[in-house]
């Protein structure tokens, strides 16, 4: 055989070679195709002031999603494609009824979300009316778990331990004796704040300061005036990081040098990029409605590495719970052998060892996790710095 004819059949060899693989490719993605769809909602505020949190926690939910479908998921003898619809709330409580309904009617099996406690309590009755299973991964207003429902469920500690912890951890650690209160006046701002209170008081501090703002503000100058003349050893903020950071910057601007405490929702890593220079070392005091120590930290530290590899965005504070969530659920409809929300929903409410990033997962009668952590943070040297993991 001359060189040109051995040349020859080698290029009918390759072109019949790559004929067979499109074929295959074609053959799998149409296999795709037509599995049956099981579609999960996830709501979070991915516009507004608390965005790169709404996107954080939507990021979770793909990130559980992506892997789910990558290593199969069958349920009733199929497998199935698990589809996430992302919806934003805008961290608004109508937005948040307005796209639960569009939710229910797209006849979602369950949903994921919401971030914020005041778009997560209204938009609960709606899925509870349809059936449909809610987790929320950051929602930490008791009233949420406590309506009735049986559809509501929990994966992080609520602001009765967070507020209870802080207050406590203010006096007896921090040794305060005054405290100024702020909150945001939305659910879970007064709520946590309320909590906050209730356990500073019960220790001994007095509360020398009251006063209150909203998630949209961006002047504090009144009420931070006010509250130096108190002379506060610690202020109290009941509301998130977009609002903490400011006001922070503009504590230093005024002088008051007390310290600054929140719960969950000023305890992210933006709180760093939102005070800049204005969060001193050890003055501000957090806690993360969840936490994992020990053996668990591994499994942390490797979801964080894959997050920043798969979005390119260091974890901001609740992505682990969307994804524990997202897999929680799912992991459900497979061992009820049905995505029908009516079949798997007691399953999912008799979920008592599920091992997820977060730590174990088990829900009591009300759906909230059971013995839920806390973890306390403060921020030294430009960082986040984990002080105690609390149960
Ligand atoms: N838990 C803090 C942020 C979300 C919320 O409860 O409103």
């Amino acid at each position: 055989m001359s060189v040109n004819q051995v040349n020859r059949v080698l290029l009918v060899v390759a072109a019949a070679a790559l004929l067979v693989a499109c074929g295959k490719k074609e053959e799998a993605a149409s296999g795709a195709a037509s599995m049956p769809v099981v579609k999960i909602g996830h709501v979070g505020p991915v516009s507004g002031a608390i965005a790169h949190l709404g996107k954080d926690n939507e990021y979770g939910a793909r990130m559980a999603i992506d892997e789910l479908n990558a290593a199969g998921v069958t349920i009733d003898g199929k497998q199935v494609k698990l589809e996430l619809m992302a919806e934003d709330d805008g961290a608004d409580p109508k937005q948040g009824t307005a796209v639960a309904q569009k939710l229910a009617d797209a006849k979602v099996v369950g949903v994921i979300g919401h971030l914020n406690s005041g778009t997560t309590i209204p938009a609960s009755k709606i899925y509870s009316d349809a059936g449909i299973p809610q987790i929320s991964p950051s929602a930490t207003n008791p009233k949420y778990t406590r309506q009735g429902y049986k559809t509501t469920f929990r994966v992080v500690a609520d602001d009765v331990h967070l507020g209870s912890t802080l207050g406590k951890y203010a006096v007896g650690t921090l040794k305060a004796k005054n405290v100024a209160v702020i909150d945001d006046r939305t659910a879970y701002g007064q709520g946590v704040a309320e909590e906050f209170t209730k356990a500073a008081e019960a220790a001994g501090a007095k509360i020398v300061a009251k006063e209150f703002t909203t998630d949209k503000a961006t002047d504090f100058n009144a009420i931070l005036t006010s509250i130096k003349g108190k002379k506060p050893d610690v202020v109290f903020f009941g509301g998130m990081d977009a609002v903490g950071g400011p006001m922070l910057k503009q504590m230093k601007s005024l002088g008051i040098t007390a310290k600054f405490m929140g719960g969950d929702g000023i305890c992210t890593a933006e709180l760093l990029k939102l005070a800049g220079d204005a969060i001193g070392s050890e003055q501000v005091f957090c806690a993360e409605a969840g936490g994992v120590e020990g053996e668990g930290k591994a499994g942390m530290d490797k979801f964080r590495a894959d997050f920043k590899a798969k979005f390119n965005v260091d974890v901001q504070l609740y992505s682990p719970y969307v994804y524990d969530a997202t897999k929680v659920m799912v992991a459900a409809m497979v061992k009820a052998n049905s995505s029908d929300p009516a079949k798997y929903l007691p399953v999912l409410a008799a979920t008592a060892d599920y091992k997820g990033v977060t730590g174990p997962i088990a829900f009591d009668e009300k759906g909230d996790i059971k013995n839920g952590a806390l973890t306390l943070f403060t921020y030294k040297g430009g960082k986040r710095e984990q002080l105690a993991v609390i149960r």
